[in-house]
């Protein structure tokens, strides 16, 4: 019996040797020292060997039951510290691994040629006036007299909140309240730039879009000084070479009214594709402010004038970089952005 013992413990410590999970140690435990296990077994069975032998075998059966345990807890201890050195590898770092480039953002088309606009106008000492988006009827229509009944009022031109307020559809509303404000003081010089909707929606038009509106209001000033912010204007914005032309217009709130062309950056007045070879360019209009508008807010246009402009700043955008629909703005495709 006690050769049996021994061959228990050398068989025990071969298979632990050559354990390599804990679910093999655990099955090595089970084995011999579990409740069917081959050392319980031989535990059990003393009964039957004589008082004399009993005590040895005894003692050098419970001496490998110690030592199977003591063996079993080592070997858990050196895979344990194998499973660590396995998961370690597994999420080593390589810091010899090139890095992985944050590509850096950058301003949207509209911003850039929205900032732009806004530098040329400030350098001409403009002052940059905001105001609401959702706006009374009276200072998006009616001050600027535009009265009730005007096509430009339908429920198919523009977004009506309720009878009496809707969202603007230009910014000249903010040029209102800013004359309201200064009255009677003078000059009023400001650009006003922002957001604005109309029931558009096509390639050149979107129902959000943004303009820079201009006015200056003095006791001096005459079409000859808008012309000449405009020339510097378009100058500044399309090549130092452009020349600018107006024809009569109509706006409500100003007369003499004029849309405003700049003269092809691309022929240079030759005449091609980009100006539908008429060597010119639409973009913006412009006019002397109406003698009601002045009244409606508290000038006495006997004394005072002003002169207005207003353009859209996305077919400035267009124009400049040669893009052909509008709705590239807006839908956000990073391939497109990204040429900016
Ligand atoms: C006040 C008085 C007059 C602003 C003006 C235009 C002519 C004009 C269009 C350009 C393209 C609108 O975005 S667009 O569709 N604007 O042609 N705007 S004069 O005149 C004003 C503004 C405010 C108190």
């Amino acid at each position: 019996m006690e050769q049996e013992i021994l061959g228990i413990k050398e068989s025990a410590l071969s298979e632990l040797g050559s354990a390599q999970t804990r679910e093999e140690l655990q099955a090595i435990r089970v084995k011999y020292l579990g409740k069917k296990g081959e050392l319980t077994r031989i535990l059990r069975g003393m009964g039957g060997l004589s008082p004399e032998l009993r005590p040895k075998v005894g003692h050098l059966a419970n001496q490998v039951r110690a030592f199977i345990e003591e063996e079993l807890e080592r070997r858990l201890l050196v895979i344990l510290e194998q499973e660590k050195q396995q998961r370690l590898e597994a999420e080593a770092i390589d810091v010899t691994l090139p890095g992985r480039t944050m590509r850096r953002g950058h301003k949207h088309p509209l911003t850039i040629v929205l900032e732009e606009i806004k530098d040329i106008f400030t350098a001409m000492g403009f002052d940059i006036a905001e105001g609401p988006e959702v706006e009374w009827d009276y200072y998006n229509f009616e001050a600027l007299n535009i009265p009730k009944g005007h096509p430009a009022r339908d429920m198919q031109d523009s977004f009506y909140i309720t009878e009496e307020i809707l969202l603007r559809t230009h910014t000249s509303p903010v040029q209102i309240r800013t004359m309201e404000r200064m009255v009677p003081n003078l000059p009023v010089r400001i650009i006003a730039p922002g957001k604005v909707y109309r029931r558009d929606d096509d390639a050149t038009h979107s129902p959000m879009f943004h303009q820079v509106e201009g006015l200056l209001v003095d006791r001096h000033c005459t079409l000859g000084d808008l012309k000449g912010v405009l020339l510097t204007f378009a100058r500044q914005m399309f090549g130092e070479d452009r020349e600018i032309r107006l024809r009569p217009s109509f706006f409500p709130f100003t007369e003499p009214s004029a849309e405003v062309d700049i003269s092809c950056f691309s022929c240079k007045g030759e005449g091609c594709r980009v100006c539908s070879g008429t060597g010119w360019l639409e973009i913006l209009g412009a006019g002397m402010v109406h003698p009601k508008v002045l009244e409606n807010v508290g000038y006495n246009p006997e004394e005072v004038f002003g002169f207005a402009f207003g353009m859209g700043v996305e077919r400035i955008a267009l124009l400049k970089y040669g893009i052909n629909d509008l709705r590239l703005f807006f839908e956000n495709d990073i391939r497109f952005l990204r040429q900016f």
